[in-house]
């Protein structure tokens, strides 16, 4: 007999710990979860799995030939160029931008929208902004997969960490109050490993989807604790600075970002209100310039995305070099909000 994991969709094995849906032998018949989903649940203990980003991957690329819903989320901090890839999609889909609790409530919906809209041409029937921890806009969401589901099942797909699982569990709670969802969600990567499916009532199963991984993420192969720490947990509080000429922003021991041009500027930070940053000279502090070197001549109103880590809102032009990790990617893209 074979069964799946409730909190990660892994098939239960009692033969190899380091595999995903292990289970002691003594517990295979009564579990519902396998030992990591136990352990990430109960103890806040992550394991990582020992799979390609292609296994991940691949279970986005099955969703895409599908004729069903698609919920495609996106993490309000992490909306980039790889939502075109909504556009691919056989299905109907649903752009749904997730963790809008992290943004300062100043933030309009509307500067969002027109940004998205302005930004990328997307084949989408709805975009709606979301928290499923304050639970906003999720009797909304509901309204539109009532109205656009063209069976009962509805995908969720996007990025490992954009919140699919947090939200089915939502969902569930919200919607269907006679059952639990057991879904493990994570702060850290690749939590979800196989499709799970839930049923929410008589007339939707919601299927939850390994998330896709971002090599070019500063989360990638990063320690546990580093992803606690960088990962905004509350409203983030935006941190300005005037910026002279030849000061340096220096975020934790993460990321350096020069100004070199030979006025004043305005350069405001978000990122986790947890990690700590500092302003130093240029010319007498070479710290963290190990790191890899990306230079940037920019037009006014540009933001600098280090991706996975934090974004600057930049107001005038601006001469900046950026020193991030290797892998990680470093861009420019208009003032988001
Ligand atoms: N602040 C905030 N955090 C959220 C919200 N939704 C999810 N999160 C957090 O984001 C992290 C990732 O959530 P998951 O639901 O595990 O993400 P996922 O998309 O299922 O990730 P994978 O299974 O790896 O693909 C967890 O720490 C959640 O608590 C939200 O609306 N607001
Ligand atoms: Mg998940």
């Amino acid at each position: 007999m074979t069964k799946k994991c409730a909190g990660c969709g892994a098939l239960l094995q009692s033969d190899d710990p380091k595999q995903a849906g292990y289970v002691d032998y003594k517990f295979y018949f009564d579990a519902a979860v396998c030992r990591r989903c136990f352990r990430i649940k109960n103890y806040g203990e992550y394991q990582v799995i020992d799979k390609n980003t292609n296994d991940y991957r691949k279970f986005f690329d099955i969703v895409k030939s599908k004729k069903e819903l698609v919920l495609f989320l996106c993490d309000v901090l992490s909306l980039d160029d790889s939502i075109n890839e909504l556009n691919e999609f056989k299905g109907s889909v649903i752009l749904v931008i997730t963790k809008i609790d992290l943004l300062p409530k100043s933030v309009k919906q509307a500067k969002l929208k027109k940004y998205i809209n302005e930004n990328y041409d997307l084949n989408v029937k709805e975009i709606i902004f979301l928290s499923s921890k304050k639970n906003y806009n999720i009797d909304l969401l509901f309204k539109y997969i009532n109205e656009y589901k063209k069976s009962e099942k509805v995908y969720l797909v996007g990025n490992t960490n954009a919140g699919k699982s947090t939200l089915i569990n939502t969902l569930i709670k919200s919607f269907n109050t006679n059952f639990n969802s057991l879904i493990t969600t994570s702060v850290s990567p690749a939590t979800t490993l196989d499709f799970i499916e839930v049923k929410l009532n008589d007339s939707i199963t919601l299927i939850d989807t390994p998330g896709i991984i971002d090599n070019n993420s500063f989360l990638y192969n990063e320690k546990p604790s580093t992803i606690k720490l960088i990962s905004c947990r509350s409203e983030i509080k935006p941190r300005t600075y005037q910026m002279k000429p030849n000061q340096s922003i220096i975020i934790d021991k993460y990321a350096r970002i020069d100004y070199l041009s030979d006025t004043k500027n305005s350069f405001t930070l978000y990122l986790s209100n947890d990690v700590k940053v500092r302003r130093i000279n240029i010319n007498t502090n070479s710290y963290l310039k190990d790191l890899k070197l990306n230079s940037f001549n920019l037009d006014d109103n540009n933001d600098i995305v280090i991706n996975g880590l934090c974004f600057c809102k930049i107001t005038k032009k601006a001469k900046v070099n950026v020193y991030a990790k290797e892998n990680v990617k470093v861009y420019n893209r208009k003032n988001l909000i």
